[in-house]
């Protein structure tokens, strides 16, 4: 006959000194496994005496009973204790501040913003139009002649589809509205254009704003304040304007627009070659072949239209010597704005 009391003595000291919920499985397997000590006991009572059976059956079920309520109780107290020691190791500080990863916009996308924004406060409307064009509305009717070297496939992304290309300018856009409205059309068309250049001031993509202006008695005076307007509130200086003759195809008259150097404050510099003036944007007054070839009816309507380069207005503004550095998503150059 197996010494029960014994039995549940080493069995209260063992769970007592387990440390650790596998030392408890291991006495678990001892005492109460397929061959465990009390499980042996219980296969044993078969074979007690008749008188004896029924009351060390009894003690034996108890001391099972009393077993699996020891080892629970243990395993409780460990897992306590094993918590607490975890809680104590691993904690957070949440007093860190933590700077949220806030995202920018981008340099270019800021400029061609606060360029819309400008326009539509003196009331233009915003126009967009499709990045791969009919060669039709790029050059031929904005009375590009067929022989312009800037039809050349040297200068032009030419796509496999014939009579379409990349826009190498946002004009498209401005015949496209002359085709579908009738005047009075006020509108700028932003969005990225296409050359086949590049080196470092140079980029295949790029991006430019283009205006027009289509109404009764639009004169000259009008394209020229307009402009004086925009690049004073765009470089939030009262920056000195010029106008020097010039020529488009598009436009006669044609005018390219100079402002004083924002660098130098026009004293001479590297960015103004010393002259003291900046090239900023070219314009002129919209060339009758233009009308005719929208059937604007140039008796009665007369317009100007202007265009610029984003890049060159936002390295400018931001004081940014490198078009490269716009295009590279350089986390550290783009932080700055
Ligand atoms: C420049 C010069 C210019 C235009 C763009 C234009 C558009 C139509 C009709 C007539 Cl639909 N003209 N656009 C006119 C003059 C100059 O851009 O240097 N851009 C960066």
């Amino acid at each position: 006959m197996i010494d029960l009391k014994a039995l549940e003595e080493d069995l209260r000291e063992e769970v007592s000194k387990a440390s650790s919920l596998s030392q408890l499985a291991q006495i678990k397997a001892k005492y109460l496994g397929k061959n465990g000590y009390i499980t042996q006991a219980i296969a044993n009572i078969k074979n007690i005496p008749q008188e004896e059976r029924k009351e060390y059956g009894a003690k034996v079920n108890k001391l099972k009973e009393y077993a699996e309520n020891l080892i629970r109780q243990r395993e409780e107290e460990i897992r306590k204790i094993e918590l607490q020691e975890k809680l104590s190791k691993e904690w957070l500080d949440l007093s860190i501040p933590l700077e949220p990863a806030y995202g920018t916009y981008h340099p270019i996308t800021q400029t061609l913003n606060r360029i819309k924004e400008i326009f539509i406060s003196m009331g233009f409307s915003v126009m967009e139009g499709p990045e791969v064009e009919l060669e039709e509305y790029n050059f031929d009717m904005l009375n590009i002649p067929k022989e312009h070297p800037a039809r050349d496939m040297q200068d032009t992304f030419y796509v496999n589809k014939e009579g379409y290309l990349l826009r190498t300018h946002t004009s498209p856009v401005q015949i496209r509205t002359m085709l579908s409205h009738k005047p009075p059309i006020y509108i700028i068309a932003p969005g990225k254009v296409y050359r086949r250049d590049d080196d470092p001031t140079h980029s295949p993509m790029f991006h430019q704003v283009e205006g027009l202006v289509v109404d009764k008695d639009i004169s000259f005076g009008h394209m020229k304040y307009t402009i004086e307007v925009f690049l004073r509130e765009f470089f939030e200086v009262n920056v000195p304007v010029r106008f020097r003759a010039s020529y488009f195809p598009f436009t006669e008259p044609s005018a390219e627009v100079d402002i004083g150097c924002v660098i130098c404050n026009g004293e001479g510099c590297r960015v103004c070659k010393q002259s003291g003036w900046l090239e900023v944007m070219g314009c002129g007054m919209v060339h009758p072949a233009v009308f005719e070839s929208c059937g604007i009816d140039t008796e009665i309507y007369s317009g100007f239209a202007f265009g610029m380069g984003v890049e060159r207005l936002a390295m400018l503004y931001f004081g940014i010597d490198n078009i490269k550095l716009f295009f590279e998503n350089n986390i550290r150059f783009l932080r700055e704005f």
